[in-house]
């Protein structure tokens, strides 16, 4: 992978960290588990430092009977989104004893994605049990594959029960982060001047909706909306509605609301293979006893991961086998469901099962199928004020038009403006392709770290899994600066780099490079699919490898270890603060 974007260069040499073995521990015996490395380190330091006489800074590092820094350092923590890896991320840093933490959360409410999208039919298509977090399972789901409103609802159970609300923001809309002189400075779209530590951008990816560029969008006279901003003030019923788009939020809206409208008119551009989803309703007794034995939630969570991971992450990450099945269940599928072979040519795909993101669904063949239901292949060639004219110079007249085009998969956490190292930002960064270290860093951009950012396994899989595998990740790193042990973290560009190549070469293994057009890549082909197993996306992030690291440290510790440890470096000088009377500290 070419790199013409614009990094950061690092000012100062970045020496490689030693290893376990450099360091020589002569730390209490006490200091024996691998979890308490960072505590090993500053016992040592410690001990080296009253030897050589330094008892004040000895002090800084002072180790408590338990083998805990006295003196651990608390970020001042700033997470951005309480979806559903913000309130995570939240929970997570509370138990490990980090205090200072604010989510700014730019709407009243918590639940992110599963908070604006309110469409008829909106489902989570992964199952719900598996749809948790691994600690708190849900014994109230009401349905094999929950509807979008439930979802919501855990969540804002989960943020309640943590009492996540007492250190939430809301209506909080950051609209630009800044670095300088060691820290974050958050400005909101109130004029508010926030400063953290480390900040936590929990933004989400499918929240910027994308809308079609067709000609004359903006003369439709009846109503018209993005599914993801639902009008429910416009009545249905009866009315001629068109929908355009046939992915994954098309197939539930149009499954959900055939048979309430006059006339539905479906706009494809694409077909999508379709994975049938039976949804099995539970029943008040298997509620009572998931309520009872909170184990057989987890257990259930267990095993609908290892069944989708054999499944569907298997297939799209390179098993043929896998692929073929999936296919073969697809092919199956709608061959059982759509009789007519005109109309069974025109919903197959020419790309194999997986390519796009696979549907799971039930009903869409059937809605299609509806006397009601008109399914449009040709191009829209535009949009006139009572409905939308096709290539075939039909004109479709209608009451309502529904956008179910998608979101902008790339954008991250813009529309924000964040600039890192040397007022670098993040769109120079990004210029020519997203990328993320490892998920959740960024080079050039210090302790600022991301939730289901680029590369993330965002397959068919549970988005929970990867924040939950993403913020142990995190917690690690940051335990870096609790410990003292630095200030400021940021990936290494080079480092950054080549895994961004590797991974870009496994990318001709997925069946996602097997030629078809979609959310996956962006317009210049480039992807920020993680493209292994989840499971090595787990092994690879149990715990960070701190030599993909710059680690800084601030002036303050420069006395004591400067030139005994090659991978800190200290910045010197302590710049003034920006505007300093204006800031409120996180
Ligand atoms: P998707 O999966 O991105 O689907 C968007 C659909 O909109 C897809 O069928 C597109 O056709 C269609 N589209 C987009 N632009 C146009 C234009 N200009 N003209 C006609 N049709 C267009 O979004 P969803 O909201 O359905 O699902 C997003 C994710 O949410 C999903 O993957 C799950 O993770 C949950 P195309 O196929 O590109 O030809």
């Amino acid at each position: 992978m070419e790199s013409r974007n614009r990094l950061p260069e690092s000012t100062t040499k970045q020496p490689s960290r030693p290893s376990d073995e450099d360091i020589h521990f002569d730390a209490p015996s006490r200091f024996n588990s691998k979890l308490d490395r960072n505590r090993r380190i500053a016992a040592t330091e410690a001990i080296d430092l009253r030897a050589a006489g330094n008892d004040d800074l000895a002090a800084e590092l002072d180790i408590d009977q338990d083998g805990a820094s006295a003196n651990r350092q608390s970020p001042r923590i700033i997470i951005i989104g309480a979806g559903m890896s913000g309130i995570l991320a939240a929970i997570k840093f509370r138990e490990a004893g980090m205090d200072k933490i604010v989510i700014c959360e730019k709407r009243s409410d918590v639940g992110g994605v599963w908070r604006d999208n309110t469409y008829p039919g909106l489902k989570c298509d992964v199952p719900a049990h598996m749809f948790t977090y691994s600690f708190e399972p849900n014994p109230s789901y009401g349905k094999r594959f929950s509807y979008g409103l439930e979802i919501g609802q855990y969540l804002k159970r989960v943020s309640e029960k943590h009492d996540l609300r007492s250190i939430t923001r809301f209506n909080t809309s950051i609209d630009r982060a800044t670095f300088e002189s060691g820290q974050w400075y958050l400005l909101t779209a109130e004029g508010e001047t926030l400063v953290a530590d480390v900040v936590i951008c929990a933004s989400g990816i499918l929240h910027n909706p994308s809308f079609p560029e067709i000609n004359g969008l903006d003369t439709f006279a009846g109503t018209s909306f993005h599914s993801a901003q639902w009008n429910h003030e416009s009545p249905l019923e009866g009315k001629r509605v068109g929908i355009i788009g046939t992915g994954s939020t098309a197939v539930q809206v149009v499954s959900a609301i055939t048979h309430l409208v006059g006339q539905m008119t479906v706009f494809q551009r694409t077909p999508h293979w379709i994975f049938p989803l039976p949804n099995r309703t539970y029943s008040n007794a298997y509620q009572e006893r998931m309520r009872r034995w909170p184990a057989l939630a987890k257990m259930s969570r267990y095993c609908y991961s290892k069944l989708y991971e054999f499944f569907f992450d298997k297939a799209v990450t390179g098993s043929k086998r896998m692929q073929r099945f999936i296919q073969w269940r697809c092919e199956n599928y709608l061959r059982r469901k759509v009789k007519n072979p005109v109309l069974r040519k025109q919903l197959t795909p020419d790309f194999k099962a997986g390519c796009k993101r696979l549907i799971l669904a039930s009903g869409y063949f059937e809605a299609i199928q509806n006397p009601k239901t008109n399914l449009v292949s040709d191009r829209i060639s535009k949009i006139v004020p009572d409905g939308v004219i096709t290539a075939d110079g039909k004109h479709h007249v209608l009451d309502v038009l529904i956008y179910a085009t998608g979101f902008k998969a790339h954008d991250y956490m813009r529309p924000m403006k964040v600039s890192g190292t040397n007022g670098v930002t993040i769109d120079e960064v990004w210029s020519d392709f997203v990328f993320g270290h490892r998920s959740v860093a960024i080079p050039g951009f210090p302790n600022f770290f991301m939730t289901l950012g680029p590369h993330s396994p965002i397959g068919n899989f549970s988005a929970i899994s990867v924040a939950e595998v993403q913020i142990s990740y995190l917690l690690q790193l940051i335990e870096e600066i609790r410990s003292g042990r630095c200030d400021l973290i940021e990936p290494k560009k080079e480092v950054s780099l080549q895994h961004c190549e590797a991974m870009s070469k496994a990318m001709d293994k997925t069946v996602w490079r097997s030629g078809c057009q979609s959310w996956y890549f962006d317009d210049n082909g480039k992807t920020t699919m993680w493209p292994w197993s989840f499971a090595k996306f787990q092994s690879e992030m149990k715990r960070p490898n701190l030599n993909e690291y710059v680690l800084t440290k601030r002036e303050r510790r420069q006395k004591s270890r400067a030139g005994s440890d090659p991978q800190v470096i200290f910045y010197r000088t302590k710049l003034p603060l920006p505007n300093a009377e204006s800031k409120s500290e996180a």
